[in-house]
């Protein structure tokens, strides 16, 4: 029989692996990367996700949470230059209703949305505004009963008025990178616009000589923190691809020795 390939699926890599990954949602039209305003936001992390959700043509969407907190703006806004371009940013306060209305409106009927970030950044808290009731519990509602932090624990799923699957999702510690599409990762950190400019039509932007990218850095026009993380995150997408090769070649040697074994043993009948 054969198995239909998943689509718009969200990845994670299983924990303690480096090589094996776990669905978290499948037929994923948006997801929203949620980081709070507070102490939460880190551009560095937001790479990472949006790597995630490049190769399963999941939209990435920022979602800035807590703005009714003290941060800073200019600080937020320069470290999400060679981002907020291409993929939607919005800012969220539970305490400010227009806000809300605003991500609401941007849900479509029918369309899966998948909430992901750390814990406590307020994911639930978000989705109970969404839907305009209290469905999730969060972590405000724990403090009247005495019972501690509600985090959720596991994925749920609501509809919202107006249409929208929403899936709440419990704050994932390590996300990994489960892909080598390199392709993605260029995309992601905006390095795409120096396509074909590289001596190297195959280069990979790490010593080469006559690299654009490189020369970029160094004239100031690419971030620093932006080129570190592309070398980080595609050392981790090499790991993992030769991490699954080599467990497949393993897999198939370990078959041809069982087919062996078997045969040798009908011989011996
Ligand atoms: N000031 C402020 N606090 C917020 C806002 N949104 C959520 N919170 C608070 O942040 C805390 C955590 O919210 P949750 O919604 O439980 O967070 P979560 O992302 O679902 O966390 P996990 O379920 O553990 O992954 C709660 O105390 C919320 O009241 C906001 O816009 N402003
Ligand atoms: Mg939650
Ligand atoms: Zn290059």
């Amino acid at each position: 029989m054969d198995v239909l390939p998943r689509q718009k699926t969200l990845f994670r890599l299983k924990s303690g692996t480096i090589s094996e990954r776990r669905a978290i949602a499948a037929h994923v039209d948006k997801a929203f990367i949620v980081q709070s305003l507070d102490d939460n936001f880190n551009v560095r992390r937001l790479e990472r996700f949006m790597l995630q959700l490049a190769e399963e043509e999941i939209q990435p969407v920022v979602v800035l949470t807590k703005s009714d907190l003290e941060f800073n703006r200019t600080e937020v806004e320069t470290a999400l230059r060679h981002i907020a371009g291409k993929i939607p940013v919005y800012y969220t306060s539970i305490h400010d209703s227009d806000s809300i209305e605003a991500l609401h409106e941007f849900i479509q009927s029918g369309e899966t949305v998948v909430f992901t970030g750390s814990s406590g950044v307020g994911k639930s808290t978000l989705i109970n505004a969404l839907c305009g009731k209290d469905v999730f519990k969060t972590a405000n509602i724990s403090t009247s009963t005495g019972k501690g932090r509600h985090t959720s624990t596991r994925r749920e799923l609501l509809l919202m008025e107006g249409g929208g699957i929403l899936i709440d999702t419990p704050g994932i510690k390590v996300f990994g990178v489960t892909n080598d599409d390199t392709g993605s990762l260029n995309e992601v950190m905006d390095f795409s616009r120096f396509e074909g400019k590289c001596r190297y039509m195959d280069c990979q932007h790490i010593h080469e000589a006559g690299c654009a990218v490189i020369e970029a850095v160094e004239r100031g026009e690419i971030d620093q923190g932006v080129y570190e993380n592309y070398l980080k995150l595609q050392k981790e997408a090499w790991h993992f691809t030769a991490s699954v090769h080599e467990k497949r070649k393993r897999g198939k040697s370990f078959a041809r020795m069982v087919k062996e074994v078997k045969k040798s043993s009908s011989k011996n009948r």
